[in-house]
């Protein structure tokens, strides 16, 4: 099982700012509690803050792997290229958000994603990348 985690702008800020909305883990940190929870899936991890990168990625895994768990973050309010990539692509994404999007400001309601995507998992904090893993299994 090859599963892919994609995170999008300033999640690579995680345990460095805003504890009280995101928490006080890094990703990296987590990342590898992930890798030793789930030895028998192989596991990836891509951050980054360009759009067009994240769109290069959907595409170069979106053909191969099993899975792809997208924290689009901002993101997924704003690209209808992110959108589109994800309705281009065969391999199921799941959307996620660390923070309950729909308890937020108005705007984080919408997204781009969630109509092509397999499932939306958001609120639970980090432990969402767990069972978005675990809803491939
Ligand atoms: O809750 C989520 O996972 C979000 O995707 C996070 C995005 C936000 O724009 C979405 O509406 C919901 C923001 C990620 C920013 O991450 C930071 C982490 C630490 C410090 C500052 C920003």
């Amino acid at each position: 099982m090859k599963l892919i985690i994609i995170n999008g702008p300033n999640l690579n800020l995680l345990g460095k700012r805003e504890p009280e909305i995101y928490g006080s883990k890094t990703f990296e940190d987590y990342f590898k509690k992930l890798q030793e929870k789930f030895k028998n899936v192989e596991l990836s991890y891509f951050q980054s803050n360009i759009e067009g990168e994240i769109i290069d990625k959907l595409h170069e895994v979106g053909f191969n792997f099993d899975g792809i768990i997208l924290n689009a973050a901002a993101y997924t309010h704003t690209s209808v290229g992110i959108g589109d990539a994800v309705k281009g692509i065969e391999t199921p994404v799941v959307e996620l958000h660390i923070s309950n999007v729909h308890a937020r400001e108005e705007f984080r309601h919408h997204s781009y994603i969630a109509s092509a995507a397999k499932g939306v998992i958001f609120g639970f904090g980090l432990k969402g990348y767990e069972l978005a893993i675990q809803s491939f299994l």
